[in-house]
């Protein structure tokens, strides 16, 4: 058998490079996490691990010691004198004692009804937006008795989904199965949070309706070509659960997109910062340091609005508004994000910080680049049909506001394209 590709776990199958697998630490072979029914997020708890085979001599797997609750390695030894990392207990215990300017003081609250693209056109999207109830959104879901059992049947058990570990703050993946046990078992030993999950492709998708004025704005709906060579960004519909305790911590949503939210059941407490110069300034600068996990953005800068969404309420977030969200109780919420016209300026400078921030590719607006051609080449025609404008102020707004080689070679190309 000389040449045979080595084999590994109870499987005895090669090795697989996008299966996560942990190691005995007595027989020192590999196993696949699925094949020893331990979870990506379980391995970074356990200190020596034993497989099937050595368990049977050598006892149970041992865990590492938890030492303290305040950081996202908890078996740290000088615990004490270190600070306090976002999404431990001891952060969540905190952020829930603090006090926070209301978002009352700054949201528009609106029905359904009053959110028309005409209305934005004309008032801007610059504020967030709660709208209390669902009527006339356009919004369709399914009932609040729809439970993370519905969602597996729906969405089916095998799908991997990715999980947040909130502690440490850490991304993994599971079935969709076992995070539906997980959060069942009112004995959960960790905090773990879906917001990931999008569900267009699925049965699920028949179930939900996005709000028409997402629908109306969104770039992807009105721009994208039916036989683009790129497959078009499924980005507007998330069915984010999280049990309680769940945190993100402070970020802008990707690609400077906008994003409903509606609490279908539980509640979300979101933190809202302004998208000021001086705000996208001290965020670019927060994402970029090294203790970011110890330092609470909300506290660098001038205001931070606390915003609860409570079961039945739909958030809008406009264009670059820098948020954090605790999950205040088990949750289960849908939500979308697009691109529009409304805040292009806002959204090229969202794009150009992740690029700076390099931002991998996975956390950012699939074909972003694309869709701003595809946007471009609608805009030109549009001028050119009407060569009496001279420019539309949308137009003005994205060819001026973008300083990237990508928008001098767009500039350029509509100067050759209006001689
Ligand atoms: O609900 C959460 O934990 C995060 C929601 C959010 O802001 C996002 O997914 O971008
Ligand atoms: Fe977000
Ligand atoms: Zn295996
Ligand atoms: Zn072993």
């Amino acid at each position: 058998m000389a040449g045979a590709a080595p084999v590994y776990c109870v499987c005895r199958q090669p090795y697989d490079v996008s299966r996560f697998m942990i190691e005995c630490d007595i027989c020192k072979d590999w196993f696949h996490s699925s094949c020893v029914k331990v979870e990506e997020h379980q391995a970074a708890d356990i200190d020596l691990y034993h497989c099937p085979n050595c368990e049977v001599l050598h006892g149970p797997s041992q865990l590492k010691k938890r030492r303290n609750w305040h950081r996202h390695d908890y078996t740290e030894s000088d615990d004490g004198a270190r600070p306090v990392q976002a999404g431990t207990r001891t952060f969540i215990q905190a952020l829930r004692a603090r006090s926070f300017p209301s978002a009352d003081d700054l949201l528009l609250r609106m029905n359904g009804s009053q959110l028309t693209q005409r209305y934005l056109e004309k008032q801007g999207f610059n504020l967030p937006i709660m709208v209390p109830r669902l009527d006339d959104l356009g919004l369709r879901l399914p009932p609040p008795t729809f439970s993370v059992m519905d969602v597996e049947r729906y969405v089916g058990g095998e799908k991997i989904v990715d999980v947040i570990d909130v502690a440490r703050q850490a991304d993994s993946k599971m079935k969709l199965k076992n995070f539906v046990k997980y959060f069942m078992n009112p004995a959960r030993p960790k905090v773990l949070n879906v917001i990931s999950l999008e569900f267009s492709d699925t049965k699920m998708a028949d179930l939900v309706k996005v709000p028409d004025i997402s629908k109306k704005l969104s770039w992807v709906e009105n721009y994208w070509p039916d036989d683009s060579f790129f497959t078009k960004p499924f980005v507007q519909k998330y069915c984010l659960m999280g049990v309680k305790d769940s945190y993100t911590d402070f970020h802008i949503d990707f690609g400077g997109t906008s994003v409903w939210y509606h609490v279908l059941w539980g509640e979300k407490v979101f933190y809202l910062i302004k998208p000021s110069d001086e705000n996208l300034a001290l965020y670019e600068s927060w994402s970029s340091s090294v203790t970011q996990s110890e330092e609470f953005f909300g506290d660098k800068v001038d205001k931070c609005y606390k915003c609860v969404v409570k079961q039945g309420h739909t958030l809008f977030v406009p264009t670059g508004w820098i948020h954090a969200v605790l999950t205040s109780q088990d949750c289960m919420a849908f939500g979308g994000n697009f691109l529009h016209n409304l805040n292009i300026g806002m959204q090229l400078r969202c794009y150009e910080m992740e690029k700076r921030l390099k931002t991998p590719d996975l956390f950012k607006f699939p074909f972003f680049e694309a869709i701003c051609w595809f946007v471009a080449k609608n805009l030109l025609e549009t001028l050119k049909g009407n060569s009496s404008i001279i420019m539309t102020s949308f137009g003005q707004r994205f060819i001026e506001s973008w300083d990237s080689p990508c928008a001098i070679g767009l500039r350029a190309n509509l100067g050759y394209f209006m001689v």
